[in-house]
């Protein structure tokens, strides 16, 4: 009896003397390895009368669970104990700023996206976000475009596989569900821009299956078009840096609005490589809008006797592409290096209207 407790006493000793799990693991085998200490101790019960096994037997499980558990219970505070100085060895401070003379460069599309939100954040917008893989309902059926509508085709959509639930998803085709996640979460006045990626199963230098858009929209009593043009002029000046330019609408079809437009912007060409704005015989895309149908309106709880909208899409890349003369828009998204030294910004030039946004 006195040799299994002063055997207990002595190992439970060692257990808490030891600093590390390797030496932890050692006491382990050494007491309840095969040729431990205890294992070796249990080994004796077989050859026991039946009346000592009965009073050694229980003094010897219990000394091998008590030790078992003593064990147990110093490799995890070892272990939490590692963990908490790798995790104070491993420390970063992440509201340090990063180093002017680092590597690191800001990719075109994040200089725009910072950029557009700079410019709409002057103009009195919020930015609203939505899922990448969003309901069908929402990138299609409440934009007044029901199943089995011809105008499904117009964008070639990734489906993805149906749910359990019955509910059908699809990679978003453009950022205007963000318009109905908005209208549906918010009464009006609303002023919000999403910026975001888009999918479609597309793939040329103009078009990538990834993109990004942006997309702006305004819900309020006495919205008309004038607002709608006042907006994208406002914004290309700012987002093209210059005074004076001359924009262009073209009647267009989107289910979504009603009437809808596209935007050209008058540009100059002729000489291969550049291009001015402001002047020039050439005509440059910038994107959709129109007013915001009112069946879109009723769709998501907005009365379309009281309030009016107007809604624009721009292509993000395109823009960037223009903006920064970046003929291809597949090397945005090939993570070459060299690429984005030559394209990319400096880390710290945080893009402001009054600092300049792309200096
Ligand atoms: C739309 O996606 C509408 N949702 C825009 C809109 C919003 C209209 C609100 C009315 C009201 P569209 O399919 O034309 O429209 O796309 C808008 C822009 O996205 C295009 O002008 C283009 O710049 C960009 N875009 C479209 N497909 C691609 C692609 N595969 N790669 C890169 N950019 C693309």
């Amino acid at each position: 009896m006195s040799d299994i407790s002063s055997l207990q006493s002595d190992i439970l000793a060692q257990v808490s003397a030891v600093g590390d799990e390797a030496a932890l693991e050692a006491v382990r085998v050494a007491a309840l390895g095969k040729k431990g200490s205890i294992s070796e101790l249990m080994k004796t019960l077989g050859a026991m009368s039946p009346e000592e096994r009965k009073t050694q037997g229980p003094l010897l499980n219990g000394l091998r669970d008590a030790v078992t558990e003593a064990i147990a219970a110093r490799k995890s505070s070892l272990g939490d104990a590692a963990l908490e100085a790798r995790l104070a060895s491993e420390k970063i401070d992440v509201t340090l700023p990063p180093r002017a003379e680092g590597k690191g460069s800001v990719h075109p599309i994040s200089q725009v996206l910072e950029e557009i939100t700079a410019i709409f954040a002057d103009l009195g917008f919020a930015v609203a976000e939505g899922p990448d893989v969003e309901f069908d309902d929402y990138n299609f059926t409440k934009l007044n475009v029901p199943p089995d509508h011809p105008a499904r085709q117009m964008q070639d959509t990734f489906y993805v596989a149906a749910q359990a639930d019955g509910t059908s998803h699809v990679l978003r085709t453009h950022t205007s569900p963000v318009q109905v996640r908005t209208m549906l979460n918010q009464k009006p006045p609303i002023r919000v821009i999403s910026p975001g990626r888009a999918y479609r199963v597309d793939s040329d230098a103009t078009h990538s299956p990834m993109f990004h858009q942006v997309e702006a929209l305004v819900v309020d009593e006495g919205i008309h078009l004038g607002h709608l043009k006042w907006t994208v002029e406002e914004f290309c000046k700012a987002f093209f840096e210059i005074d004076k330019i001359e924009l262009r609408a073209r009647p267009s079809f989107f289910p979504f609005t009603e009437p809808s437009l596209e935007w050209d912007m008058r540009c100059d060409r002729s000489v291969p490589g550049q291009i001015k704005f402001g002047q020039g015989d050439d005509w440059l895309e910038l994107g959709g809008s129109g007013m915001v149908h009112p069946r879109v309106l009723a769709n998501c709880g907005i009365d379309p006797a009281r309030y009016q909208g107007f809604a624009f899409g721009f292509g993000l890349d395109r823009m960037a592409m223009l903006k920064y003369a970046i003929p291809d828009i597949r090397s945005f998204f090939e993570s070459d290096l060299r690429w984005l030294k030559h394209y990319g910004f400096a880390a710290l030039d945080i893009p402001t209207l009054d600092g300049g946004l792309s200096k």
